[in-house]
């Protein structure tokens, strides 16, 4: 294990590749912003997605789609690795100040190129231990997009399982070989997506699927987090099929700092 002063530089190994690559990236700056997680009955959030935004002089604040190339996975894996250092600068900055509530999670999204990569785990080992984050406060969220390689992720995945890092699979419900990632990856974590939530109330079809996931969730042990709660009546809905964690506009918007 690394033992290093909290403030001492980390040398962390050359990044997989420099955010240079991003074209905007030359103009902008990026920005991580926090949308919180919260419980459904007391609407307290529980913990925070990290969301990258770039702020260009122009433009305003942009989003992923708008700075990123897309399918350019070399700069998704740099930019993961940008956020996730400065969401472990910001936990550490709150530590000192009050301590992260307990039970309370930091959640990253990480592209597949990291999780098949070596380099990023001794990355990601060195910014815990010099930022000194206990790992189970962080949740990584997996997208489908990019398509994980399971045979080289896998033993990545196990490893930081093991200590005490948790995984979520993002969008669920949208694209096409989630349900295989399930019988393959063990994620603690779903996040229903928007597309579904927005159907609810308006579509009985949307209401059975929703419920259907919600049981296979249980079935295997994971939380569900409702994405892109907009209404009272998708929050009333979620509620009753037993869902107990959502993110939304209507729960809090994606903003500039970490509120605990
Ligand atoms: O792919 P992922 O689920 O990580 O993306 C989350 C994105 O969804 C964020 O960029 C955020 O701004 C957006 N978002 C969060 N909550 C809502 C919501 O209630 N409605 C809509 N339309 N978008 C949302
Ligand atoms: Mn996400």
């Amino acid at each position: 294990m690394l033992a290093l002063e909290p403030d001492r530089t980390v040398d962390i190994p050359t990044p997989l590749l420099s955010l240079d690559r991003i074209p905007e990236r030359v103009e902008t700056d990026l920005e991580v912003w926090y949308q919180p997680i919260c419980d459904l009955e007391t609407r307290l959030p529980r913990g925070a997605e990290a969301l990258a935004r770039s702020r260009h002089p122009k433009k305003g604040i942009l989003l992923p789609v708008e700075f990123l190339p897309f399918a350019d996975h070399d700069a998704m894996a740099a930019l993961d690795l940008e956020i996730l250092e400065s969401v472990l600068r910001e936990a550490r900055r709150l530590t000192r100040q009050s301590g992260l509530p307990d039970l309370f999670t930091l959640q990253v999204n990480l592209c597949a190129k990291n999780l098949e990569s070596e380099r990023f785990l001794l990355s990601l080992l060195q910014l815990l231990e010099h930022y000194r984050i206990p790992p189970p406060a962080l949740v990584f969220e997996i997208a489908e997009y990019p398509p994980l390689d399971l045979t080289r992720a896998g033993p990545l995945v196990e490893t930081l399982r093991e200590w005490g890092c948790r995984f979520s699979l993002d969008d669920f419900g949208t694209g096409y070989s989630n349900l295989d990632y399930l019988t393959r990856l063990p994620v603690e974590q779903i996040k229903l997506d928007q597309s579904l939530v927005a159907g609810l109330g308006r579509s009985p079809r949307a209401l059975t699927v929703v419920r259907q996931i919600l049981s296979l969730a249980g079935a295997l042990d994971a939380q569900v987090v409702a994405e892109g709660i907009e209404t009272s009546e998708q929050m009333r809905i979620l509620r009753d099929l037993g869902c107990t964690e959502g993110q939304g506009f209507l729960l809090g918007r994606p903003a500039p700092a970490l509120i605990l």
